[in-house]
């Protein structure tokens, strides 16, 4: 028997999109599934799909052999400067396998060792930026977090420093690259065809703007040998597919650097920023954190091994992307025709969007205190309900930077609570800010140092000579 699947009020061409938002379209897009169900139909002048939110229903969608990763909306749009770098191609493009084959093994668990001391170097400047704070002055812990992450992803990747921590404003790359993931949200919402037009322009001198950043780091690295850099750029110049032997064309190396860029610092920024909130909001977890950090981080600078160490931590950022996973949604279509939960026909090529942080949510999964920040859900591996978690997306397309950006969180989240002390002098009421990815908005604390030992101290040498595991 056939069900057809519920439909929120529509305003006739316009579809449902005066239900949305178009500044918070996940927030919206939560509240019609609170009302409408674990799933329901949704449509816009442009776009029309089927929002998905239980357990049950994502394990269906996420079975690779019926539905595939689908490229639309605001990812169609990112694809004018992302092309078919890893995030915003088909699976079905040859550079997406050609891409996951070369760059798999760089993201592994032990490639991270290899970045660990890059990611530290960036840490030891968070750290330091902080220590020299006046008593009274405040930081900005989502704007501090985007130039961290930025900062990281430029080192690691492609041996680049943006210099976050030196400009007062963001690098300008970052200005274009923030201004041009806003546009393409809003292109895929807005309801004018005249909105569209009057920002086209700056979208495309944004896109001029990264394409040049990017081409010159690839030509100067190719003019300047390539032999001792260990970064993404170096392999992406020389790796071959183990399957064919082919290499990754310039133009290619080009969207790829653009999405690590994309997808590796707004979505581990979030994560930093929505951490540090939570913690602030439960004083028994911040508690527990500080014991493991003062058990764990003994020396001056994390080593790698101790940052796998830090379970707790890593418990508090799975918690973190559990309620506000930072990459809030994915887009698969159906390969064939089939039907999900027994009833609801999809067609063949039809479109469905997984609501992350509705899923989540899903009691029948997590039980009914889903709305609690409650880390020991990940004590153990095996209770964690894995089709009700899914903030790194699934399967072959799944987040290919998931380790790298644990790795990087569990270290610096670590490195703060080793040293500061954090005051939540406003009372923080979340305002959730949408720019494709979530993140608190205006999120403001001041910190002062915990003066623990001469570690505090030595850290703010200048140059401390960053130590991977030793
Ligand atoms: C991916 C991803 C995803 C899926 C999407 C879809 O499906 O559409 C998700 C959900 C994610 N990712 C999430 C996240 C979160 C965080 C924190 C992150 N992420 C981070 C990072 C970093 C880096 C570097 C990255 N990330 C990257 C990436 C890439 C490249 C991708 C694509 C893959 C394929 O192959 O497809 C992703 N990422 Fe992430």
């Amino acid at each position: 028997d056939t069900s057809i699947i519920p439909e929120p009020k529509t305003f006739g061409p316009l579809g449902n999109l005066p239900l949305i938002d178009v500044d918070k379209p996940t927030l919206s897009l939560m509240k019609l599934a609170e009302e409408y169900g674990p799933i329901f139909q949704f449509s816009t002048p442009r776009d029309r799909s089927i929002m998905v939110s239980d357990h049950k229903l994502v394990a269906e969608v996420c079975n690779q052999s019926r539905f595939d990763k689908s490229i639309e909306g605001a990812l169609e749009k990112v694809r004018a400067f992302s092309g078919d770098g890893l995030f915003t191609s088909w699976t079905h493009e040859s550079n997406w396998k050609k891409a996951h084959n070369i760059l798999t093994s760089s993201f592994s668990q032990r490639a991270m060792k290899g970045y660990h001391s890059m990611m530290v170097d960036i840490a030891v400047q968070l750290v330091q930026k902080w220590a020299r704070l006046n008593p009274g002055e405040s930081v900005n812990v989502p704007e501090d977090m985007t130039r961290l992450t930025l900062d990281t992803i430029g080192l690691c990747g492609f041996n680049y420093r943006f210099n976050s921590y030196y400009r007062e404003t963001p690098h300008p790359f970052i200005t274009s690259m923030v201004r041009a993931l806003d546009e393409s949200m809003h292109q895929t919402l807005d309801k004018s065809d005249e909105a569209m037009m009057r920002t086209k322009r700056q979208f495309q001198h944004d896109i001029q703007v990264m394409f040049s950043l990017v081409d010159n780091i690839i030509k100067e690295r190719k003019e300047n040998g390539n032999q001792e850099e260990k970064d993404l750029l170096s392999l992406m110049l020389n790796g071959s597919d183990p399957e064919t032997g082919e290499k990754l064309s310039d133009e290619n190396i080009r969207f790829q650097i653009i999405t690590f860029l994309i997808a590796g610092h707004e979505t581990t920024s979030g994560l930093l920023s929505f951490a540090i909130y939570f913690l602030m909001k439960n004083p028994d977890k911040l508690k527990k954190a500080y014991e493991e950090v003062d058990q764990v981080l003994n020396g001056e600078i994390p080593t790698y091994k101790q940052v796998l160490q830090l379970k707790y931590i890593r418990m508090i950022l799975n918690e973190s992307l559990r309620l506000w996973p930072t990459a809030p949604g994915f887009s698969l279509y159906a390969k064939e025709a089939t039907v999900i939960g027994g009833k609801y026909h999809i067609k063949e090529g039809e479109k469905v969007k997984v609501l992350i942080p509705q899923l989540h949510r899903d009691k029948g999964a997590w039980g009914d205190d889903v709305e609690d920040f409650r880390p020991e859900r990940f004590e153990d591996p095996y209770k964690v309900p894995h089709d009700a978690y899914k903030p790194f997306g699934n399967g072959q397309r799944a987040c290919i930077g998931m380790q790298f950006a644990l790795h990087e969180a569990t270290l610096v989240l670590g490195m703060l609570l080793q040293h500061f002390e954090f005051n939540d002098y406003t009372n923080y009421q979340l305002d959730i800010k949408q720019t494709l990815t979530l993140k608190p908005s205006d999120f403001m604390i001041q910190v002062k140092s915990r003066n623990r030992t001469a570690i505090g101290s030595s850290i703010l040498r200048p140059n401390v000579e960053a130590t991977g595991d030793r």
